[in-house]
């Protein structure tokens, strides 16, 4: 039945084709990523009559040629072929040769319609035949990399997509597409294929845990902006945890996306549908509910003349993505004003997070530039009557890659007391140190340490985190931490502060206790000798790690990339530098600082300073490398003594691994330092000169 002729009504297309079903498991194994998530969709749609008032279409094959904007000929063959006869012997073997895919008689034919269907609606909507439509397609595409499937994906269909308008329709007249990937993973496919395109902006928002949560690469780092032309149109908004919901998309719309998607004005919105941040979703740990996944389509309506298409990508709780399709559906045929309210206050650490983003992109964006209210960022942590949600959090453990021991327990503990350990008593609880149980049932005003200067001179020695006064006196002084090693790639220096780990890391770092940002990067360089030394490092594996000499020479030239940081937070990154290696299992704890006010002056006097405390440690040795802003550089190496040692072989010298050298490049080439290839050939030559 035809829905009745209104010009005013909304045309939405709506995609569904059952031969997508067709790309199942080979023998049947149960898998998240199944033909009954898209039947579930479309049964619910159906259930609600939502067919009968759009546009119903059925999908159509993509044609090589329009993939081969986005693929290599070599992928293309590959999903072309994987589902004939021929393959029928090996498609498992070449399965289990990627990340998280597999193939079957009916993958080939799927991925060519989920990728088509995703084109046709695209033009459709470009062209004004539709005001917008939902494509409900699998496999999903946003993992897929120009060579290579990987996390349920085969085809980039977005990308696709994106690129057939721009490319194939120039007449069409659209310039700039936004894309939205709303999917609870990393869309690092589409990221890298319009990396230094401004004419695709590309938005992520997505769990990244410090680098431990799928697709579990440094590419989700808020730090990945974009490069060349397309500088400041790449932005990810990389959570630190899982529980996010409603709060904390709304929050990251209104603060991130939508200020910059009104100064980019796209031509057209691409939305990454993946509905797997959604409540109850077995991989997620997220909490977005059918109501918020309908405010964020609706904020994004205002722009682009109302064309939107979404595509959809991951969700793999039948339920919750049909219910939430349901949504979404409903807005885009305007039914009627949204109803329904948000639960809970953005997390602590969503604040935190969009500020860094901002920062990152403010010099891009100028409406992020303007600082956020202060009253946004201490007011809104979640209060403690949190509730934890271990069921739907618990399969979120799966999903961490790295780490095994971590627990959704350490999580919210962190998450809920971390924000209280930053406050101050108040006056009539002097002397006494604030405990877990008070923090529980005491709902008495806690003031804030800036309100109440004198609190400092009241505190007990022991505070909240069982140490000593000193973090919050060395936590009002900021010195430049220079890094010459790994470190030079922020996204692993932020290991140190955040915690977590990056790619190539074989282990993830504590973190600082203080976990706020950096308050500035630069570069220089020091007329010190860069070397590589020692031969295994816990964190790094096998190889060396860099040093510098700590006695300086002018013929010497090592580049270095410069931190703002606390005193208190280098106290924690020389802690962390000088036991995540081999033979010293012996944490310092955190009794004493390591280096303290004092210090400073010491080190600045004498250029370096042996730190007795850390003999055992690698990095023992302080150095001031001079001043920036009437700050002191210093940096962290090994001691003199040390030296003689490397020279005579008592301690080995080994040249860096692989990843490790990758790591250096990275910092090197990401800070715009020098080419990759000066790069290479800076480290190469630092590995081959003698001492
Ligand atoms: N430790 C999409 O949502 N998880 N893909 C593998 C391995 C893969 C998700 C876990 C998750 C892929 C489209
Ligand atoms: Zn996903």
């Amino acid at each position: 039945m035809a829905a009745p002729e209104d010009p005013h009504r909304r045309r939405v297309g709506l995609l569904y084709d059952e031969r997508m079903c067709r790309h199942a498991t080979p023998d049947g194994e149960i898998h998240p990523e199944n033909p009954d998530r898209i039947r579930a969709i479309w049964q619910k749609l159906e259930s609600e009559g939502i067919p009968l008032r759009c546009v119903v279409l059925s999908a159509k094959e993509a044609e090589d040629k329009y993939i081969a904007s986005v693929h290599t000929a070599r992928h293309i063959k590959l999903i072309k072929n994987i589902s004939s006869k021929k393959f029928n012997s090996q498609r498992l073997r070449i399965a289990s040769e990627f990340n998280s895919i597999y193939f079957n008689k009916g993958s080939s034919e799927a991925s060519y319609l989920a990728a088509g269907s995703v084109m046709e609606v695209s033009e459709k909507v470009a062209k004004g035949d539709l005001d917008s439509a939902i494509a409900i397609v699998r496999p999903p595409g946003h993992h897929a990399e120009s060579d290579e499937a990987m996390g349920f994906c085969l085809f980039n269909n977005v990308a696709i997509a994106a690129n057939f308008l721009l490319n194939e329709r120039p007449e069409l007249g659209i310039r700039k597409i936004l894309i939205v990937d709303w999917d609870v993973h990393h869309g690092n496919g589409t990221q890298n294929m319009f990396y230094n395109d401004p004419r695709v902006l590309f938005f992520s928002v997505h769990r990244f845990d410090f680098g431990m949560f799928y697709p579990a690469s440094g590419d989700g780092s808020y730090c990945m902006i974009g490069e060349g032309p397309g500088a400041g149109y790449n932005i990810n908004v990389p959570w630190e945890q899982g529980q996010c919901g409603d709060a904390d998309y709304v929050a990251v719309w209104d603060h991130v996306l939508l200020p910059v998607a009104e100064s980019y004005d796209p031509d057209i919105i691409l939305i990454s549908a993946g509905f797997d941040a959604a409540v109850d979703d077995p991989l997620g740990g997220c909490c977005i509910t059918p109501y918020g996944y309908s405010l964020m389509l609706k904020k994004l309506m205002g722009f682009a003349q109302g064309k939107i298409v979404m595509a959809l990508e991951g969700g793999y709780n039948l339920k919750s993505i049909a219910d939430s399709v349901l949504a979404c559906a409903k807005v885009l045929l305007e039914e009627k004003p949204l109803v329904g309210s948000i639960k809970a206050q953005p997390l602590e650490s969503t604040w935190r997070v969009i500020q860094e983003v901002r920062h990152e992109l403010k010099t891009f964006w100028p409406a992020l530039s303007v600082e956020l209210p202060q009253k946004v960022l201490v007011s809104n942590w979640r209060p403690c009557s949190v509730e934890l949600n271990l069921s739907s959090s618990s399969e979120s453990i799966v999903e961490n890659d790295g780490g095994a021991s971590v627990t959704i327990c350490a999580t919210n503990f962190v998450e809920i007391i971390e924000p209280l350990s930053k406050l101050n008593i108040d006056e009539d609880n002097h002397g006494k140190a604030i405990t877990l149980d008070h923090i529980a049932t005491d709902k008495s005003p806690v003031v804030l340490s800036e309100e109440c200067p004198n609190a400092q001179a009241l505190m007990p020695d022991k505070n909240v985190d069982g140490c000593t006064r000193w973090r919050s006196v060395l936590s009002k002084t900021e010195v430049w931490y220079g890094s010459y090693g790994s470190n030079m790639w922020k996204p692993g220096f932020l290991c140190y502060i955040k915690g977590g780990k990056v790619e190539g890391m074989n282990e993830p770092c504590p973190g600082s206790q203080d976990k706020s940002s950096p308050k500035g990067v630069i570069w220089k360089t020091v007329p010190h000798q860069l070397f590589f030394a020692r031969s295994l490092t816990r964190t790094w594996g096998k190889g060396g790690v860099a040093f510098l000499h700590p006695e300086s020479n002018k013929n010497d030239k090592a580049y270095m990339c410069m931190y703002r940081i606390t005193l208190e937070q280098f106290n924690d990154v020389l802690l962390q530098e000088n036991s995540l290696h081999q033979e010293n299992g012996k944490s310092q704890g955190a009794g004493a600082p390591l280096l303290d006010l004092s210090d400073i002056g010491v080190v600045a006097e004498n250029k370096s300073l042996p730190l007795e405390a850390l003999k055992a440690g690698w990095y023992s040795n302080i150095l001031y490398l001079g001043e920036e802003d009437n700050l002191p550089i210093l940096t962290m190496t090994c001691s003199c003594s040390e030296i003689d040692q490397f020279r005579s072989g008592e301690l080995p010298v080994s040249g860096p691994s692989n990843d490790y050298m990758n790591t250096l490049v990275r910092g090197l080439v990401e800070g715009k330092q020098i080419t990759r290839e000066e790069a290479i050939a800076y480290i190469n030559d630092a590995a081959m000169r003698e001492l």
